[in-house]
């Protein structure tokens, strides 16, 4: 295989000279990390009528203020005025998550973090190639992006709804449930950190990030921040420096060093359970199998260690509390694993669920958490007596569980965030925030929520 400290070529990314040496990088520390305002609880014990009081009080001032033309697009106006009022404002369970030892079963019949049914195939096409995919818990869908194209997954047919782009390839995808949008970072050899909402790609930042490929990237809910780590330039260097960007300030902050070292082709995730961004395997001078947890300035490691593989897909169950492994590669020869993993992030404890994965490398998954469903998509595997892309989405279920429109941030709660989303897309085309399928966002949808209040 390739990449800095291996010695085979490799066909796909090229073979590169190891061994590379992580440069030395001056020390700017964290800077001003700023506490999120996380809502943790703070509507909780309101009943639904008080905040939603709270919302209509904020309308009419802005009707009455003559400060929107229309009731609708006062609703929206207000909406927005609340939110921005209130600062980031999603709030998953986390810190309740973290510090209780009864987290809640989410996960219906297959219970709490199993390892779900077997894998299947359910699309034997794909787009394109599978550079990186995450879920957009806000819309639903999973989102696929590559250097000039986007694609959609609605869990059963992918549409293509951008072309055109000229970002970085094998870069990194993940969502940001705070802004409510994908961020896409880096690739070959790109600096650039752009955003997909479901309509247009907004580039924002340039990043001072050193261009790299095969990074890991997640993003920290709890404290607000994308999470970069790792990967490889264009001159073969192996980076292990860790960067983060503050949405709030667009300014990036790197902690160069860590007991991590550098590392390539690893994944990271942001654990719901633990509160922070978790990080594994990879390839530096050999497969790698430790996992890593990040807290805001140093990665700990997290023992026993994992199975060893890099260009493996890795993605967060939400409901089960679990970080799902599948797939990846060995190096070298190169061949492919068709094994499933699962770290409990209570236990720390790494278990195998099966071998009825696909035997792929160099792709991706998500987690559908409305579904409850992890979606990988894409990949090189075995095929016709040697190794090739093959275009296939397949799909694992974690169990069935009720659906719950009225939850339209997708944070497994039905509350005034919720109210304040179908505020914000008043009188709009919003397939999520029209939950009664009306056609119209509007009051109705206001008392299904309610109706629905505490209860999905
Ligand atoms: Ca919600
Ligand atoms: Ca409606």
């Amino acid at each position: 295989m390739a990449g800095p400290g291996v010695q085979a070529q490799s066909q796909w990314h090229g073979g590169l000279p190891g061994p590379g040496v992580a440069p030395i990088r001056e020390n700017t520390g964290i800077e001003n990390m700023q506490k999120v305002t996380i809502r943790s609880g703070r509507w909780r014990g309101t009943s639904g009528l008080v905040v939603m009081m709270a919302g209509l009080c904020a309308a009419a001032a802005f009707v009455q203020a003559d400060r929107a033309e229309s009731i609708g697009s006062a609703w929206q106006a207000a909406g927005v005025a609340v939110k921005e009022h209130m600062g980031p404002v999603y709030r998953p369970d986390s810190a309740a998550m973290a510090t209780s030892a009864a987290r809640p079963d989410r996960t219906g019949a297959a219970g709490r973090g199993g390892c779900g049914d077997s894998w299947n195939a359910v699309l034997d096409s794909m787009p394109t190639s599978s550079d990186c995919i995450a879920y957009d818990q806000r819309r639903r869908v999973t989102v696929l992006a590559n250097a000039s194209d986007t694609w959609e997954y609605d869990g059963t047919t992918w549409t293509q709804v951008h072309s055109g782009a000229n970002r970085g390839s094998v870069a990194t995808l993940v969502y940001d449930p705070i802004g409510q949008r994908c961020l896409y970072f880096g690739g070959y050899f790109n600096t650039q950190l752009w955003s997909w909402d479901g309509e247009a790609w907004t580039l924002l930042s340039d990043s001072p990030v050193a261009q790299r490929v095969y990074a890991a990237a997640a993003f920290d809910v709890a404290r607000n921040r994308l999470v970069i780590h790792g990967g490889y330039d264009s001159g073969s260097t192996l980076y292990q420096d860790t960067w983060e960007w503050n949405p709030q300030t667009s300014e990036w902050t790197q902690t160069p060093t860590s007991a991590v070292g550098a590392l390539y082709a690893h994944r990271m995730v942001y654990d719901e359970a633990r509160g922070q961004c978790v990080m594994h395997g990879g390839y530096a001078w050999g497969n790698r199998p430790e996992t890593w947890a990040w807290n805001g300035s140093s990665w700990t490691q997290i023992t026993p260690s994992g199975p060893a593989r890099y260009v493996f897909s890795m993605a967060y169950d939400r409901r089960g509390q679990r970080t799902h492994v599948s797939g990846g590669t060995h190096c070298c020869p190169e061949f492919e694993y068709a094994e499933t993993w699962m770290l409990d992030s209570e236990s720390n404890s790494w278990s195998f669920c099966d071998s009825s994965t696909p035997a792929r490398g160099y792709t991706n998954m998500a987690y559908d958490g409305y579904r409850n469903t992890l979606v990988f998509a894409g990949g090189i595997g075995p095929a016709g007596g040697g190794r090739e892309t093959i275009p296939q989405t397949w799909e694992r279920s974690l169990g069935e569980v009720d659906p719950c429109p009225s939850d339209i941030d997708g944070d497994f709660d039905v509350d005034f965030d919720d109210i304040l989303e179908i505020i914000e897309a008043w009188d709009q085309v919003d397939p999520v925030a029209d939950i009664d399928g009306s056609g119209s966002v509007d009051t109705n949808d206001i008392l299904q929520a309610l109706a629905d209040w505490d209860g999905c």
